[in-house]
């Protein structure tokens, strides 16, 4: 997966690609050169005594040490360009394909781990890309380049390439082997903590009501206390790993002087082979070194490209039809035949043999206990799942054979928890219709008994609002919702127990005036106060996913024994208050 992913992404890039490895081809030429210049300086230049050769090497060495730099940097410029490049374009494609997921395929992942797997998880295979183009080019030329400079300098000495270099691989490659399972774990541990802390955040109120405080911190110890065992063994570890190469490359050095001091003392090598031999070798190990530490890096990096093909591989349960039908009318009928539907993985289904329609200009009303399958009912019509049997027409046409542009383009759903995103008023109401003017959203406040408390912000319609509306009070929320709903003047409202949050007063001005506005629309209420519905023209009642009822208010209290009890225990419940 993981080279499939990087194979794919970072095709757009090439040319970058390119640039990196001639960059670096040019840049690890040059570092390899210099130590055999360095070497020539002091055997020819000082020990003859060679003034001028030596300003000639030494000028060719500033020029070669420059030219390493300069396509160093240019190497590194151009393999962050196209690794972040690749970052980016991977964490955009997560994104899209997270977008195009149903409610279903998201309830699948679960909501965190697609968060981690856009955004921390594309961040390892950015880095491993990041770190593969500094590297992978630089490193087996350093390596191999390195052993034939130093082979050239002096071959007697060779044996000491061929020691320290396993050695450092056998030390390296075990610290590095015991460290994966660690970060593996480590991995884990901080998803562990997202989670825990995650959950307490979101239901911080929950917590203080309960006082669970106690509990909740003993929660996050444990968490915590987990990752930081896991952080201290990979301490331990990494607190041996630098000593443990610093000491092989001392050593090394120590030998190569040695043995080195020994031949030159003899005659049979010069000082600046001698100088050189030692650049070499150390050039060699630091390359083996960076080698390694890249080996250690592309275990994680494979997990993750891994948790992040799983969600590029998902085909979206729901998606568009490949050759969309589009009603010959904009009226914004609605009709459910013989609609059955099962949540997936649930065994029995929480709809069954739902038939009705709903016409412009008409209100419908579902009322029913809670758990019925109201919000499931409503959930049909903008797709957000399928229906098993049967089928949901709109304007005569099966939902299923529409593109969902043209259906939003009619339905509007204010849903039952009320849901806003961060930002200002103005960027909440405008989000089904970017193009509203602020009249029309003043217009859908109005309506919606609105535009007192946004009168009264400071800003107007520029307040702003934190994430999930949490900073409007919960009545608020329904009110802007449902104005954003109303910006959009679809053909059919959904009000999914819209008006729960509001005081009766409220309630009943906001129901006058949508009616006004409301008046060519198709509208589906769903509602639990009888008192909402009273004037609607037609009323299901549901049941355990069942219609056993319908009618309008004065016929229900007729003939539904269901219908009665809920009004009875209402009135009973009112009379009390
Ligand atoms: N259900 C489910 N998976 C979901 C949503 C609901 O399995 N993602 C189940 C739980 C209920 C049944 O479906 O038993 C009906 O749920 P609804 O949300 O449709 O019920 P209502 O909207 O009628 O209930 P309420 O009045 O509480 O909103
Ligand atoms: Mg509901």
């Amino acid at each position: 997966m993981l080279v499939t992913l990087i194979r794919r992404y970072s095709k757009p890039y090439m040319p970058y690609i390119f640039a990196v490895i001639a960059f670096q081809l040019a840049s690890t030429i040059a570092a390899l050169y210099l130590p055999s210049l360095n070497a020539q300086i002091i055997d020819e230049g000082v020990s003859r005594g060679d003034i001028d050769f030596i300003w000639r090497t030494g000028g060719i060495m500033l020029v070669v040490a420059f030219i390493q730099v300069g396509t160093a940097i240019a190497g590194v410029y151009f393999g962050s360009k196209a690794a972040m490049a690749v970052g980016r374009d991977l964490r955009r494609g997560v994104f899209r394909k997270v977008t195009s997921f149903s409610a279903k395929d998201v309830n699948t992942f679960g909501a965190p781990t697609l968060i981690t797997r856009g955004t921390n998880d594309v961040q390892q295979v950015q880095m491993l890309v990041l770190m593969g183009l500094n590297f992978m080019v630089s490193t087996p030329i350093m390596c191999i380049g390195g052993i034939i400079m130093a082979l050239r300098e002096d071959i007697n000495l060779s044996w000491l390439v061929w020691v320290s270099v396993p050695v450092l691989i056998v030390v390296v490659g075990y610290l590095v082997v015991r460290l994966m399972p660690l970060f593996r774990s480590m991995q884990k541990k901080i998803d562990r903590i997202n989670e825990v802390l995650r959950e307490q955040i979101i239901g911080i109120r929950v917590v203080r009501a309960f006082v669970r405080e106690p509990y909740e911190t003993e929660r996050f110890g444990e968490a915590n206390k987990e990752l930081t065992d896991v952080s201290l063994k990979i301490g331990a570890l990494f607190v041996l790993m630098f000593p443990a190469i610093g000491m092989i490359l001392h050593l090394s050095t120590a030998a190569v002087l040695w043995f080195g001091g020994q031949r030159v003392d003899s005659g049979d090598m010069q000082v600046g082979a001698l100088t050189a031999f030692l650049q070499y070798l150390l050039q060699i190990l630091v390359a083996v070194m960076m080698g390694t530490f890249m080996a250690m890096m592309i275990p994680r990096a494979s997990v993750c490209a891994d948790r992040i093909g799983e969600v590029l591989d998902v085909e979206p349960s729901i998606h568009d039809p490949a050759h969309p039908e589009t009603p010959a009318a904009l009226e914004g009928v609605v009709e459910y035949r013989n609609v059955t539907f099962a949540y997936p993985g649930a065994e029995a289904p929480v709809l069954s043999n739902i038939s009705f329609t709903a016409r412009p200009g008409e209100t419908l009303a579902i009322i029913g206990s809670t758990g019925a399958g109201k919000s499931s009912l409503l959930s049909l019509l903008p797709r957000l799942y399928d229906v098993a049997e049967g089928e949901v027409l709109l304007d005569g046409v099966s939902v299923s054979k529409m593109d969902r542009a043209e259906i939003t383009r009619r339905v509007a759903l204010v849903p039952q928890r009320p849901y806003l995103f961060s930002g200002t008023i103005e960027h909440n109401l405008r989000f089904g219709k970017t193009e509203a003017t602020e009249e029309e959203l003043w217009e859908a406040l109005h309506v919606a008994q609105g535009e007192g408390f946004v009168r009264e912000k400071k800003n107007g319609l520029a307040s702003r609002i934190a994430q999930g509306g949490t900073n409007v009070s919960g009545g608020q929320r329904q009110r802007l919702c449902i104005a954003r709903a109303l910006v959009t003047k679809p053909k059919v409202y959904l009000f999914d127990d819209s008006f729960s949050a509001l005081d009766v007063a409220t309630d009943a001005r906001l129901r006058a005036a949508l009616k006004r506005t409301t008046a060519d629309a198709t509208v589906i209420i769903v509602a639990q106060r009888i008192s909402t519905i009273t004037d609607a023209d037609q009323i299901l009642v549901l049941d355990n996913g069942r219609i056993v009822d319908r009618g309008t208010h004065d016929e229900l209290l007729e003939t539904s024994p269901t219908y009665q009890e809920i009004v009875e225990s209402q009135l009973s419940v009112e009379e009390v208050a």
